[in-house]
């Protein structure tokens, strides 16, 4: 069986700077690809940027730059974000690159060739902020459901035999049923289907800035063909057949709620077409709002990832971004909640936990790591059992994507293992029994081994400096050294610890 595990997110639009929301995708698969790569796999986890269709065009005209110009400045941007964000990507894609245009017309070919495309004429509503058709009776208001502008569209078009695919789909669901998750989602998907689906419209003549239709240069391809394809793309569809084999169907295409339909009904429909498997999972997160406000560019309250770094911290923002909201829910982004999570959860939780055990064993035992007891008292065990047991649980959160959950059984243990310190008082064990002490610290040091290997995934910098402070080798980091299989792994001796992860204190006057 192949140990493969193919992991994309959306591609972002690079109309615009990136924001929160954006972040908050990737790193909800970066956490994952590293877990799956601690946990043996071996990971390919794409992201990239969608550089065509009208919305990029009018975006570029606006700047008055060229289109080509334009969206390799923001597309840098997006690259930088992941940099700054420690996301570990395999690949960046941009769809303006050959590979990518070359793999959107062998696709488009092949539907083409298996008559699943015909030319006609689109009359309709077209959101250029959706970069979507809608019909006449989803408009609201003279706007789409989304509460985006829409326009008259009336031109030729090449059109995708859609409406031949309801049946397929609705079957192909009905046997897959963690095909889209969460489950509310994909019963949203299934009423759209079922309540029929109509031809779609998959070329523009009005503009330029799109691939290419083959044979047909008044045409480009409608952006979310081209989009979508990026998964072939960056498997190697085209022109590597061994990578090819190996990644695809891709394991989980994670993306925002936002944009299930073109992924759960658009693109099954398109592979079912070409005959090409279908991805196993879509995953659908909610949407972050700011303080109880909807996110927009004209309320003004845009939050830029960069700055929550700057001001809180990196592995704080992401274990905030991650622990903060049940994950596929909408989540209000709050400071205070911020603030609670890095002084609470991280500073006084785990690091002040670490920093004691640590200090208590440099002052106590002058930094010589003391042996697990050869019999382990009740609550040694109780400790222990729930540290060893922790992998297998964590490893359903993150198979589920219940990322949240995955960090607030880690923290369970967290806790567990500040009722014992205290229960246990180790610092006045120091008088009274000192071999008692030294077990106490023994069993605390292996849970907070652990814990740091666990929460690596998340917190990458602060897991290693962690790590790096319990001296545990880098080859000694995965999760085959857990669950209690290699308590050999503990260090000798270690020095005066640092804080790993310092209080957060507002400034004076805010
Ligand atoms: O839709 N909260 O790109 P896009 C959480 N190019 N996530 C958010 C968010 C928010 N407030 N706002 C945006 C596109 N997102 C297409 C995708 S894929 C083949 C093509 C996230 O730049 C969320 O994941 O509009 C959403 O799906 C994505 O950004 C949309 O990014």
């Amino acid at each position: 069986m192949s140990n493969h595990f193919y992991i994309t997110t959306p591609i972002y639009y690079v109309n615009d700077k990136p924001h929160i929301g954006h972040a908050y995708t990737t790193l909800a698969c970066d956490a994952y690809a590293r877990f799956q790569r601690l946990d043996g796999q071996d990971v390919k986890f794409l992201t990239g940027t969608d550089e065509h269709g009208q919305k990029v065009e009018d975006a570029a005209t606006k700047a008055g730059i060229a289109p080509q110009d334009f969206t390799d400045k923001v597309s840098q941007n997006f690259q930088d974000l992941a940099v700054s964000m420690n996301f570990s990507h395999d690949e960046f894609i941009r769809t303006t690159s050959e590979r990518h245009k070359q793999t959107c017309q062998k696709l488009w070919q092949i539907l083409q060739d298996k008559g699943h495309i015909y030319l006609g004429k689109y009359a309709g509503w077209y959101s250029v902020r959706d970069e979507a058709y809608y019909t006449e009776t989803e408009i609201v208001d003279g706007k789409a459901p989304t509460g985006a502008p829409v326009e008259w569209v009336e031109e030729p078009s090449y059109f995708f035999d859609l409406s031949k695919w309801q049946d397929k789909l609705l079957a192909f669901y009905d046997e897959n049923p963690d095909f889209v998750a969460p489950a509310s989602r994909f019963n949203e998907i299934k009423s759209f289907v079922s309540g029929g689906l109509k031809d779609l419209s998959i070329s523009r003549t009005s503009f330029k800035w799109g691939v290419p239709v083959p044979n047909d240069d008044a045409h480009v391809m409608y952006v979310w063909l081209d989009a979508l394809t990026n998964y072939l793309t960056a498997a190697g569809w085209l022109d590597d057949e061994a990578s090819y084999q190996a990644l695809w169907p891709a394991n989980i295409h994670m993306v925002g709620k936002d944009i299930v339909r073109f992924h759960a009904v658009y693109w099954p429909a398109f592979l079912m077409a070409a005959d090409l498997p279908l991805p196993k999972r879509i995953y659908a997160h909610g949407w972050w709002t700011n303080e109880g406000q909807k996110i927009s560019k004209s309320v003004g309250n845009v939050i830029d990832p960069l700055a929550l770094i700057d001001e809180f911290g990196l592995d704080q923002t992401r274990y905030f971004l991650l622990r903060e909201v049940p994950f596929g829910n909408d989540g209000d982004f709050a400071r205070a909640a911020m603030i609670q999570r890095i002084n609470s959860d991280l500073a006084n939780d785990l690091g002040n936990l670490s920093n004691r055990v640590q200090s208590l064993i440099v002052k106590n035992l002058d930094g010589v790591h003391p042996a697990l007891p050869d019999t382990l008292q009740e609550e040694d065990k109780a400790l222990l059992d729930a540290a060893d047991s922790l992998l297998e649980r964590v490893r359903t959160n993150f198979a589920n994507q219940q990322f949240h959950e995955a960090l607030r059984q880690i923290w369970q243990v967290i806790s567990h293992s500040n009722r014992y310190v205290d229960a246990m008082a180790p610092w006045a064990l120091k008088k009274t029994d000192p071999p008692r002490m030294a077990e106490v610290l023994a069993v605390l040091m292996e849970v907070i081994r652990q814990c740091g290997i666990l929460v690596q995934p998340v917190m990458p910098q602060s897991a290693n400096a962690l790590l790096d402070q319990l001296k545990i080798p880098a080859d000694k980091r995965d999760f085959a050294a857990i669950g209690g299989a290699r308590r050999d792994d503990l260090p000798v001796e270690i020095e005066k610890p640092q804080a790993v992860f310092p209080r957060f204190i507002e400034a004076e006057g805010e």
